[in-house]
């Protein structure tokens, strides 16, 4: 609402100056009443806005109402009497500042529209010193043409008026002129060449610098994970092998996919807790080079597979052996991170399941793994073989676990029972309650396990309001064969579980009131920003893009904190590698049921959000939105441990191409 009525304040103020240039003075006066509401209007929306934080209306009190209010006053003292003097003797003519100033005021309110698209938070002298160059230059040339033809035009009365004798007005015009020339064109050069000044290398969110810039550290390369599993469990070991294929999907169709393995999803890795997961991965043909990230798995920083930062990529030909332990139970996923915009929606993933030690039994129970992917516009959900129909016995323990691997959140509704959503993103929660009739949005990336007893009716999980597709459950006495159609339910309109007050509160380690060591805060927008070294439109953080936004530096024990702010229009699902972070509060409201432990959290347009994590795994870890576009197009930042380096370079090096510390 504030765009538009920034528009509009552009429009009424341009349509001002336009309609006196044109001598029309009654409709000139109309219009200028009609642009002091409109601003007046702005100064509502902008307080409104401020409303929800200071990040969504900072270059908007700093500078575009300020500019727009100066110009716009001037023109209600000085053009509105003038106006008003024309309209009763119309022969007088219109003057030139009835002109020049509303037009003026346009300018400003163009130039503040501008930099909020454009440069948005936060507000540097930069952009302050071009946009108000370039509403000043506007004003002067303006000036220099509505007053120009003195004998013709008959709304000269600037020169008449100062320049009763001619020369000696003439005179003080082109001073005034040549002067706010100079200090236009001063300015705006300072601007410009403020853009090329270097940024800080890190951002410290309040805590100490780097502690040396010599001296041992750790390298993220020695960085690994154990090579044996804890006592009692067994090493898993998996060979993926990266190359394309043509792939039949479940619908029948084929398609031309980037796979592991020639499998869409890429092989199910299965572990139980203490193993040790050990994946050969090998590339064949992905010419862009791959590498295996275990997303929500806080795996050791060198296994984490982010190019250029904690490995080499894999390039045709190669390989790299990645080793953890299993000691996170839960839900979790892999996927290429090296050009995974592309790789990962061509089908470069796969699932990542971990059970308690002690649960191998499975009778009575039906334990699902349903990773949610889009192929050429149509969203799949099945499980490894492709099945999308299931019966079992009523009474049977039934747990899916569902996966959104894709770059948008993805709404499901499970019809026929209650259920609890007993984990988020792969960590349980504390006595979750049972819902009916629940609209679940699950953010790209994220996971959740739905947990229900069978009933002795069918049961449908519905993606995204399609009621024709997704998941079927019966239980097998069910009259009527697997594959009859049952029609099911209208889900459209269940309202959306909201998982900040889901579940029962429970002890946590630290909370919105515990002092952080380093609090950061993570304004996404879009804007212009250089991204990989060209200028775009891209999509930033505080104003910029990979690789060219600071590192966050923390220190290991850190209590950090993030406040990340969405002033775009998209989704930002944010998602930081090798720590979960525990939801503090959404728009300022605490989250108030069970702990929620998270690897991705879905900032939606002008949401704030806080969040928090204590600082206990060393290395150089990727912060980033997992709406891979967003990230490939700037949205990507680094969180580095102080005194850990990176001998690697690649598509995830930050700028400068080396890691810091040494
Ligand atoms: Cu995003």
């Amino acid at each position: 609402m504030d765009h538009v009525v920034a528009l509009l304040s552009v429009a009424a103020w341009s349509a001002t100056g336009a309609t006196a240039a044109a001598r029309r003075g009654r409709l000139a006066l109309g219009l200028l009443a009609a642009a002091v509401l409109v601003t007046l209007a702005r100064v509502t929306t902008v307080a409104l806005l401020a409303g929800r934080g200071w990040w969504f209306v900072q270059e908007k009190l700093l500078l575009n109402l300020p500019m727009l209010g100066a110009a716009g006053l001037a023109a209600v003292l000085i053009a509105g009497p003038r106006l008003l003097a024309a309209r009763r003797a119309p022969d007088a003519g219109i003057p030139a500042s009835a002109v020049v100033l509303p037009l003026t005021a346009g300018y400003g309110a163009l130039a503040g529209l501008a930099v909020t698209f454009l440069a948005g938070y936060p507000l540097t002298w930069s952009t302050a010193l071009i946009a108000g160059s370039l509403v000043g230059g506007g004003a002067l040339l303006t000036a220099r043409v509505v007053a120009a033809p003195v004998d013709t035009t008959g709304y000269a009365d600037i020169a008449s008026a100062q320049a009763p004798h001619g020369t000696p007005g003439f005179s003080r015009r082109r001073f005034i002129g040549l002067a706010g020339g100079a200090v236009v064109a001063g300015a705006g050069t300072t601007g410009v060449g403020l853009l090329f000044l270097p940024a800080d290398s890190a951002d410290t969110g309040g805590g100490p610098g780097w502690s040396s810039s010599s001296g041992p550290g750790a390298s993220v390369a020695d960085l690994r994970g154990p090579g044996a599993p804890a006592p009692g469990g067994t090493r898993r070991q998996y060979l993926l092998t990266a190359q394309t294929a043509t792939v039949r999907l479940p619908s029948g169709r084929e398609i031309k996919a980037w796979t592991y393995n020639g499998q869409l999803p890429g092989p199910p890795i299965t572990a139980t807790e203490g193993d040790l997961i050990e994946v050969t991965l090998r590339n064949t043909d992905i010419d862009d080079g791959v590498t295996l990230h275990w997303h929500g798995y806080d795996v050791p920083c060198g296994e984490d597979g982010a190019p250029g930062v904690t490995q080499h990529v894999v390039a045709p030909g190669e390989a790299f052996v990645y080793r953890f332990r299993a000691d996170q139970v839960g839900t979790y996923w892999y996927h290429t991170h090296q050009a995974s915009h592309l790789g990962v929606r061509r089908g470069l993933y796969g699932t990542l399941v971990v059970t308690p030690r002690g649960q191998q039994a499975s009778t009575g129970r039906l334990d699902l793994t349903l990773p949610v992917h889009t192929f050429d516009g149509i969203g799949v959900i099945a499980d490894q073989d492709g099945r999308t129909e299931h019966t079992a016995p009523a009474g049977t323990d039934v747990r899916l676990r569902l996966i959104n691997t894709d770059s948008v959140p993805h709404r499901f509704a499970l019809a026929g029972t209650p259920f609890r959503v007993t984990a988020v993103d792969g960590r349980d929660l504390n006595r979750p309650g049972e819902v009916s009739e629940a609209g679940l949005r699950l953010p790209a990336g994220g996971r959740y396990d739905l947990v229900f007893a069978m009933p002795d009716t069918p049961v449908a999980l519905v993606l995204d309001n399609d009621h024709a597709g997704g998941l079927r459950l019966r239980p097998d006495d069910h009259a009527g064969a697997v594959g009859e159609g049952t029609a099911v339910e209208d889900t459209s309109g269940w309202p959306e579980l909201d998982l900040l007050r889901y579940g029962t509160p429970a002890a946590v380690p630290f909370d919105a009131d515990s002092r952080a060591d380093r609090h950061f805060t993570i304004v996404l927008d879009r804007g212009v920003a250089m991204v990989d070294g060209r200028p775009a439109y891209g999509q930033t953080v505080n104003g910029r893009g990979h690789p060219s936004i600071p590192d966050q530096l923390v220190a290991e024990g850190d209590l950090v904190r993030f406040t990340v702010a969405n002033r775009s229009l998209e989704s930002h699902p944010w998602h930081l590698h090798g720590h979960p972070v525990l939801i503090l509060s959404r728009n300022g409201t605490p989250s108030s049921g069970s702990p929620l432990w998270v690897d991705t959290f879905d900032v939606r347009p002008g949401e704030v959000w806080e969040v928090a994590f204590r600082a206990t795994n060393p290395g150089i870890w990727m912060n980033h939105c997992h709406n891979l576009p967003h990230a490939h197009q700037g949205m990507m930042l680094r969180l580095c441990y102080d005194g850990v380096s990176t001998p690697f370079q690649g598509s995830h090096t930050a700028r400068g191409g080396r890691g810091h510390g040494h």
